[in-house]
């Protein structure tokens, strides 16, 4: 007999919603677009046909509808992979979890989440204005640490980046992880090239910006541009990717993450058509998601 979870592990509001997102199982569909800024939810619901449900709390707005046949649920993370983990565990839980019973379902239930963000390139060849896939994420926030079997990474990467830090016995200890590539597959085509992506815990020192506060690693950005193993590079630095590929994974769902390049770190630039770019990448996204054999 599977034990019943208590009311203060999982969470539910008084119309039986989940703590945060303030949803109920049946308004969220298989196909989940993840956008950081909660006004980014209405940009990508503007183009579908339909809207059957409009809810939030906090930072987490929640539009579902229908895009040419495809139920589509978009939902705001805000910043951060501490929102992640929110997020993740919290639509997990309205699909795998039987809320009647507070009981883990036995049928578990896959999910295929596609990341809308933007993102800072630290690869000089990498321009403002274009798009990026992100075939693994490194996480040097620690969410994936809490987690059993949370190293669900790719260890030669992690161990040669470790190595070529000096990070031997550093507090901080990336964990790497890859998008799922049959999900990656629908996205592909030659707008979009692939990187790797650096998820920080920070918006300021963690990604090497100095306004008044000097960073503890000298050329941080610098040194993970140089980084290379087995032909791969660091193309990007944002705050969300790795916490989503690595809950994804351990909790059995697909993931990809796109991304809008709107700074170079390494030339000083930011796009001056930001939102042109990410109405785009909206566009873009919602094409392949129709084209696709995705339900
Ligand atoms: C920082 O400005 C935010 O922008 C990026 C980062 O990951 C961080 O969340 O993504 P979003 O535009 O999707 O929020």
């Amino acid at each position: 007999m599977k034990a019943s979870l208590s009311s203060s592990e999982l969470i539910l509001n008084a119309d039986g919603s989940i703590y945060h997102l303030n949803l109920l199982p049946e308004d969220i569909a298989d196909i989940i677009i993840t956008v950081g800024d909660p006004e980014r939810v209405s940009e990508v619901s503007k183009h579908f046909d339909s809207v059957e449900i409009k809810k939030g709390k906090r930072e987490f707005i929640t539009h579902t509808g229908i895009y040419s046949n495809k139920r589509i649920t978009v939902i705001s993370t805000g910043i951060g992979t501490d929102n992640i983990d929110i997020v993740f565990n919290e639509l997990d839980a309205l699909i795998n979890i039987d809320f009647a019973s507070r009981k883990v379902k036995t049928e578990k239930k896959q999910l295929s989440f596609i990341r809308i963000g933007t993102s800072g390139s630290i690869q000089p060849d990498i321009p403002v204005d274009s798009f990026l896939m992100s075939s693994s994420a490194i996480g040097f926030d620690n969410l994936l640490h809490f987690y059993e079997h949370g190293h669900v990474t790719n260890h030669a990467v992690e161990s040669a980046l470790i190595s070529y830090l000096g990070w031997e016995n550093h507090n901080i200890h990336p964990y790497v992880v890859d998008f799922d590539e049959s999900l990656a597959e629908i996205f592909e085509s030659n707008r979009i090239r692939y990187g790797v992506t650096i998820t920080n815990s920070g918006f300021y020192g963690p990604q090497g910006r100095t306004l008044r506060l000097a960073p503890s690693i000298q050329d941080f950005n610098d040194k993970l541009a140089r980084f290379s193993y087995q032909n791969a590079r660091i193309t990007n630095l944002e705050m969300e990717t790795a916490g989503i590929y690595g809950l994804a994974k351990l909790l059995g769902h697909r993931a990809v993450s796109l991304n809008a390049i709107l700074a170079n770190r390494a030339t000083g630039e930011f796009s001056e058509q930001g939102h042109k770019t990410v109405e785009e990448l909206i566009k873009y996204t919602l094409n392949a998601i129709a084209n696709s054999d995705l339900i």
